[in-house]
């Protein structure tokens, strides 16, 4: 099954998934709200169905997700813990991956038990791909749209409150709170939906929006400091160093949404953001306000992702990359604007 931007016969999906019993869903590491939320709103709908299911994530969860990890159903994989439920395992869901290595020692265990790997995805794959089941949409604004698609045709219930709460979760993150330019009418449907189900869709902004730690704005406030324009503003990028991390105790996930501000920013079409993980490797995060296609720029750096927000690493230190980068990102920025 190989449905890589052709239409989606979710029936052929569905025959998949309910023939199948013991059922695992994951996917990337550092997980996002789409991931997260897309596993959760499967998990609660397969459990309704009497499977044997179980989401197992690489990462932790970041806590601001806890309000959807009721009773802990979302995992963090354990070898010791994990490795006898897997043995049995009949099938993998994969959602919002790009890429399956970025499921870690995820990926690793399923393949040393040759389980069959749904992907579940938004991102752009090859058509040559390692998935048994390869279901793709890049117009999908989310995961999280997919899955609400699987449950019209495979749910036979209504949708129930647990279920809502993951997939406004997902399509909330993925359109920045329905303002990106992939916010369609399908988007603001689910929206409806999921407040007729009782979502309360303002707490979960709060959860995810209004919370930022004291050293998350320290390292926000260093970072806007750090701002450099380029190509007469349209291209705006910053950084953030270890030692600036170290400096305020904060970790990754005090850093999400800095590439967006950058975008934010009155006149910048393509916005980057470079961030120090080791001393030999960075990572760089492109957003563009829709007349750049910055995958094209990750995917020069080896990286990938959508059309409008991509990224990507290089393995030199920080003060050899940021020129790397900026010099390549400038020339090809530069092309695109040649060109509109
Ligand atoms: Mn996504």
């Amino acid at each position: 099954m190989n449905f890589n931007n052709s239409i989606i016969d979710w029936k052929q999906v569905d025959n998949v998934i309910s023939s199948s019993n013991r059922i695992l869903l994951t996917t990337h590491e550092n997980p996002d709200g789409d991931g997260l939320g897309s596993e959760v709103a499967m998990y609660h709908h397969l459990c309704d169905e009497k499977k044997d299911v179980k989401i197992i994530n690489c990462s932790i969860t970041p806590s601001m997700f806890d309000y959807i990890n009721e009773g802990g159903c979302i995992e963090t994989y354990n070898e010791s813990y994990h490795l006898e439920w897997l043995k049995k395992c009949e099938l993998v869901i994969v959602f919002d991956v790009g890429d399956f290595n970025r499921t870690r020692n995820v990926k690793e265990a399923v393949e040393r038990f040759n389980i069959p790997v749904m992907n579940i995805d938004h991102h752009p794959h090859p058509d040559k791909n390692d998935f048994s089941y390869n279901v793709v949409d890049i117009k999908a604004a989310a995961t999280g749209c997919m899955v609400r698609s699987y449950l019209e045709v495979a749910r036979s219930a209504p949708l129930n409150k647990k279920i809502c709460d993951g997939i406004y979760t997902a399509v909330m993150t993925d359109t920045g709170c329905f303002k990106y330019s992939n916010t369609d009418t399908y988007c603001h449907s689910i929206a409806i939906e999921c407040l007729e189900n009782g979502v309360d869709t303002n707490s979960i902004y709060q959860k995810i929006y209004e919370n930022s730690s004291k050293k998350r704005v320290s390292v926000l406030a260093h970072m806007i400091e750090n701002i450099s324009y380029e190509l007469d503003g349209k291209f705006a990028w910053s950084y953030v160093t270890i030692e600036i991390m170290k400096k305020y105790e904060a970790n990754k996930e005090d850093l999400e949404g800095f590439p967006d501000f950058i975008r934010s920013i009155e006149g910048v079409e393509a916005a980057l953001m470079i961030f120090e993980i080791e001393d030999n490797l960075c990572r760089m995060n492109f957003r563009s306000k829709g007349k750049i296609i910055v995958n094209k720029i990750a995917k020069s750096f080896n990286g990938g992702g959508h059309a409008f927000a991509s990224g990507a690493v290089l393995h030199q230190p920080i003060s050899e990359a940021k020129k790397v980068i900026i010099d390549k990102t400038i020339e090809m920025v530069q092309e695109q604007l040649d060109n509109i």
